[in-house]
């Protein structure tokens, strides 16, 4: 940067503050609620960052030098992240894949919240123990029940297209959270320096095409033909670049994904003999995944039908799933009709 050059930091508050001001019949109950995301963000991120110190925090479960229960990660960070939604008053109910049931928030401020919220609170925590990136994935709608009245199930079991923000945070090398609100993707990237999460990707558009595919090739003998038949595609030499495409898992949707949307590529996760229906949960990995994607320039489906367009029939209801760049998403949708065809 030359010397004397001006950086402009803008803030994940300012920048939800100035998206405010282009909708001038908005209220402010959403950008407060984005605000309280990314407070808790901020909270799991700096427990996560010394989860490897757990010799000396204690393992979950156990009572810590602080003389604190030490709880699961994924329990930590559920917490925080339903405290801060409630803390928001914005939101009346919360599904999380931590919870078997909604929670209903049926205090004052939140009984007459407009929204309900998705969550993996902390998505791949397996990955942990071996420092590996993890993520938490989110998921917000406009309820359909009445203000005041309960919450149900019908207010989640909504199509992803009715999503009025999805967003993800990566708690990676650097911890970034990546969210759109139907009107563009943004990635803001955590400054531990001022603690606040700063403007680093603008506008994200995921590249047409790509040469990364990601896909768990432990399980390629269960997998449908179309898939067997379009991974021996990309490890085809590819006559444009006279070399095969890059398999690229790390086994963390989020990071998986959030790679593939930067550079281009595909992630797959299909019925496997394990997963018959999929691994991947459609209500908050899935459809925010999908939503960020579609509004990213790219495509997400179930290998036939786009995810979005899916209605939910349960609350933790798996489904298969296969996003990214478009024209690889494509590619693979003939690998699976040709397959199909009598
Ligand atoms: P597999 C993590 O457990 C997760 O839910 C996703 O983050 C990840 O993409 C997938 O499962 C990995 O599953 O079966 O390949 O280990």
């Amino acid at each position: 940067m030359k010397a004397g050059a001006s950086y402009q930091i803008v803030t994940l508050n300012e920048f939800i503050i100035n998206r405010q001001a282009e909708h001038p019949e908005a209220r402010g109950d959403l950008s407060r609620l984005l605000h309280h995301i990314g407070i808790a963000a901020k909270i799991v991120n700096k427990k996560i960052n010394k989860a490897g110190l757990v010799d000396i925090l204690g393992a979950a479960g156990a009572v810590n030098v602080q003389g604190e229960d030490v709880k699961k990660l994924d329990v930590f960070a559920n917490d925080h992240f339903i405290a801060a939604v409630k803390a928001s008053g914005e939101v009346c109910a919360i599904a999380s894949e931590e919870n078997q049931e909604i929670l209903i928030l049926d205090d004052g401020l939140s009984r007459d919240g407009h929204y309900i919220f998705c969550m993996d609170p902390l998505d791949g925590s397996s990955n942990i123990e071996v420092n590996v990136s993890v993520g938490t994935i989110f998921s917000i709608y406009r309820r359909v029940t009445p203000g005041g009245e309960r919450p149900d199930l019908s207010d989640f079991l909504q199509p992803g297209l009715r999503q009025v923000a999805a967003g993800y945070v990566i708690y990676g090398s650097s911890t970034m959270l990546v969210y759109t609100t139907g009107n563009g993707v943004d990635g803001f990237t955590l400054d531990p320096g001022i603690g606040e999460f700063c403007l680093s990707h603008p506008d994200i558009q995921t590249p047409e095409n790509g040469r990364i595919y990601s896909i768990n090739e432990g399980n390629y003998v269960h997998f449908p033909p179309g898939v067997k038949r379009y991974i021996k595609y990309c490890q085809e030499i590819d006559p444009q670049s006279s070399r095969p495409y890059t398999s690229r898992y790390i086994g963390s949707l989020v990071s998986d994904f959030h790679r593939n949307l930067l550079h281009g590529g595909i992630f797959i996760y299909p019925e496997t003999q394990a997963s018959p229906e999929g691994k991947l949960r459609l209500l908050y990995e899935c459809n925010p995944i999908a939503y960020i994607a579609e509004h990213a320039g790219g495509r997400a489906t179930n290998g036939s039908q786009r995810t979005l367009e899916q209605v939910p029939e349960s609350l933790h209801q798996r489904v298969p799933f296969y996003v990214g760049s478009s024209a690889m998403v494509d590619k693979v949708h003939e690998f699976l009709r040709l397959s199909e065809a009598p």
